[in-house]
């Protein structure tokens, strides 16, 4: 499995010149004979909840409302071509009974080139209104509707994968979820600000916050994860890079070494995942679900 970081996207960067970069990474790992790919969260453009954007048109364009559009048909190509899986995240624009909605989104494309598997961001994380204040916005309340497709796990035939995206990360809820649907593979990408500025404080814990949830998540679930950065300083705003992969036990097996565009690559054994789930978090034998309604009660 590999996991392509990306540097930073300039705002004035197009979708084109983004995808050729991903299949410049995408090459990479076939030549590894990589069989999965994980690209970032919003990976086809910069970041942009960090600004107010009030004219619809013009936030329109960070999203897609089409999937795969011709931008990024090369990469559902090259997926055939080299026979690999991709996760890659989105702004996606979609018709639902409710009507016209904004979701962060994340998709699973198999070896034929072929759509296999949905995730809408749960966690949002930041603010609704402007915040004048802040040197940067947040606005991911604003722009995207909560998911509305739970935590799925899809079965891709040599693999159970589940996906989150960023903030999902960082909550328990979302990893046990997977973990009780059989995940093995709890894969995802991320635009993570080294410096939030409404606690300055845990700055320097970034990096350190983002392992721990990672590895706590693999580890009591016994899957293997994977996380993929959007890193470096984009459009002035320094982004989290660490991308990593992280085994069943815990252990980070690949961790990057840039803000920049970057593979990192692992074996990763599936098989290693019963060593946890048939012992230590063998969820049937030893969950006590009786004493849990406190966590979905509200
Ligand atoms: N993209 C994203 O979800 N980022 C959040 C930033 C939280 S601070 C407002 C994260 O959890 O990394």
């Amino acid at each position: 499995m590999s996991v392509a970081q990306l540097g930073p996207i300039a705002r004035a960067e197009s979708r084109k010149q983004v995808v050729s970069r991903m299949l410049e990474l995408f090459r990479e790992a076939a030549a590894l004979r990589s069989e999965f790919v994980v690209f970032p969260e919003l990976a086809l453009t910069t970041f942009f909840p960090r600004w107010y954007i009030t004219d619809e048109s013009e936030l329109d364009a960070f999203y897609e409302a089409e999937m795969p559009n011709s931008d990024v048909m090369p990469l559902f190509e090259a997926a055939r071509e080299l026979s690999i899986r991709f996760c890659l995240g989105y702004g996606e624009i979609a018709s639902t009974d409710a009507g016209y909605q904004r979701f962060n989104t994340s998709i699973l494309v198999n070896q034929k080139g072929e759509i296999c598997g949905k995730y809408r961001k749960v966690h949002l994380p930041g603010h609704y209104e402007h915040e004048p204040e802040r040197p940067f916005q947040h606005l991911e309340k604003r722009y995207f509707e909560v998911g509305d497709l739970g935590f799925p796990v899809f079965d891709v035939g040599t693999a159970r994968i589940g996906m989150y995206i960023c903030n999902d990360r960082r909550w328990p809820e979302l990893w046990r979820s997977l973990g009780l649907q059989g995940a093995e593979i709890i894969c995802g990408g991320y635009n993570t600000p080294t410096h939030n500025p409404v606690v300055p404080q845990h700055d320097h814990l970034a990096s350190f916050h983002h392992l721990l949830s990672m590895q706590a998540g693999a580890y009591q679930n016994g899957a293997w994860a994977a996380a993929a950065a959007k890193a470096g300083i984009e459009e002035g705003c320094s982004l989290l890079a660490h991308s990593c992969i992280v085994a069943p036990t815990g252990e980070i097996v690949a961790l990057s070494s840039t803000v920049e565009d970057e593979l990192i690559t692992a074996t990763c054994d599936l098989d290693l995942c019963r060593d946890l789930r048939d012992h230590i978090f063998n969820f049937a034998a030893h969950r006590q679900p009786q004493h849990y309604g406190r966590i979905t009660a509200r």
